[in-house]
């Protein structure tokens, strides 16, 4: 049944792109394929993949298979102009969304009765907004909070009594932290359950949420790229593995350094096919999030495959307090500031609950030579900080250094340190 209507609307996804996304036509002729090649599901690997540089090359719209006219919202990523994946949605996929939205916090036990305390982003990241229309087709009453604001959040958790929390697990972590300094007992919140997800995050961090806000945690999972969040959900029953929503997409597990196509069950790089949306459908999207696929049945009932928690990424993408970041985007930010030199390092920690960023970059010999050294160094400091900040929406501590003391690399340069242990 559900294979059946899977292969329906791969057929008709791809015929599709194929003739309203240029993008699509090059790279099927270029592969030697045509929408006419999918005769059955397994037809999808003769297919070629598609990158996230794919979108950057075609940013902003040109991925979009119809007019302008049809996109009633756009979403992106952070990032430095160019170099952020935006999204579009039309009428019929905000709907698609918000009823996968509905579905997640169905999975997570909540009904039109329950209050729901949203501390996703609202802006162009997809979390709030996601998160924010599901809730509302669900029924339940939600609360608009988006992110920051910690103490007023305490508050309205205490005042209002929501049943459920949507944020990051880290922002979850964050605010049972400021609770607790307020004097507030968190665990006696009528908070029942807790949606998170956006960033990794690992059993040991379920547990001490589960503990010191006395609520359920469950993993929601998603990208911009493919919807936003809800592309798959935990359930309260079974509580390990997300269930996808495979009905809306397609999932597989790829080898990320040959691209063969894995087993159930194997670890790899998940790969995406889109078969409902219409503004910005996605063949075989490579998401570099590392996950396996778990197809055992589930006790909750759903028939649903899972995957994983996420692992790990096959490429350098960080995620500081729930911002994606490449170390290019923080590279070309550094490099467009005059005396500052190529060689750098980001060293990313954990202080309690929240991500820390510190750049140490090289600056000329010229800038150390000046009278003023001090004074100087401190303007460029809080200059590359606030670039950072406004380009990329993360908070970051800049040590300027003295010319060639950074480590140099004969192969491939590693100039991330990760030190957070989640
Ligand atoms: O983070 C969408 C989202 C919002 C998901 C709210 C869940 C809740 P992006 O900003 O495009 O979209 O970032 C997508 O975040 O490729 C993963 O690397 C990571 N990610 C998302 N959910 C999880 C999760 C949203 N549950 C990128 N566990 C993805 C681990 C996650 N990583």
């Amino acid at each position: 049944m559900l294979e059946a209507l899977q292969l329906k609307r791969l057929k008709q996804v791809v015929q599709r792109v194929y003739h309203t996304v240029g993008f699509y036509r090059r790279v099927f002729d270029e592969a030697s394929v045509t929408p006419d090649d999918i005769k059955t599901l397994d037809d999808l690997k003769r297919f070629p993949f598609t990158s996230k540089q794919d979108l950057r090359d075609n940013y902003p719209f040109g991925m979009f298979a119809v007019p302008m006219s049809s996109v009633v919202r756009l979403h992106a990523s952070s990032g430095t102009t160019g170099r952020s994946t935006v999204v579009g949605y039309t009428k019929r996929d905000i709907d698609t969304w918000s009823e996968l939205m509905a579905r997640c916090f169905v999975a997570a036990g909540l009904t039109k009765n329950d209050i729901i305390h949203n501390a996703y982003g609202y802006g162009l990241f997809t979390g709030g907004l996601g998160a924010h229309y599901g809730a509302e087709k669900l029924g339940a009453s939600v609360i608009p909070m988006s992110g920051g604001n910690t103490k007023r959040q305490i508050m309205i958790l205490q005042d209002f009594g929501p049943t459920a929390i949507c944020c990051t697990p880290s922002y979850a972590l964050n605010l049972a932290e400021q609770g607790k300094a307020m004097g507030v007992d968190m665990r006696s919140l009528k908070l029942r359950v807790g949606i998170f997800g956006a960033e990794p995050w690992s059993e040991k961090m379920r547990q001490e949420i589960e503990n010191v806000l006395g609520i359920k945690a469950l993993n929601i999972f998603g990208l911009s790229e493919i919807m936003g969040p809800g592309v798959a959900m935990e359930c309260l029953e079974g509580r390990h593995g997300m269930h996808i929503f495979e009905d809306h997409f397609l999932v597989e597990t790829i080898n990320p350094e040959t691209g063969e196509v894995l087993p159930p069950g194997e670890e790899g790089e998940l790969v995406f096919t889109t078969i409902t949306k219409e503004a910005f459908p996605l063949v075989r999207y490579r998401t570099r999030d590392l996950s396996r696929l778990i197809t055992e049945p589930c006790r909750c009932g759903r028939t649903l495959h899972r995957m994983d928690r996420v692992m790990g990424r096959s490429d350098d993408m960080l995620i500081i307090r729930g911002v994606n970041v490449f170390p290019s985007q923080i590279e070309a930010i550094l490099l467009a500031i005059k005396g500052v030199e190529p060689h750098y390092q980001l060293i990313v920690d954990r202080a309690g609950t929240l991500d820390t960023l510190e750049i140490q970059v090289e600056v000329g010999e010229q800038v150390f030579a000046n009278a003023d050294e001090v004074k100087v160094l401190q303007n460029m400091e809080r200059q590359i900080a606030k670039d950072i900040k406004d380009y990329l929406g993360v908070s970051a501590k800049v040590k300027l250094v003295e010319p060639k003391t950074l480590q140099r690399f004969e192969g491939k340069a590693s100039r991330v340190q990760d030190k957070r242990r989640i």
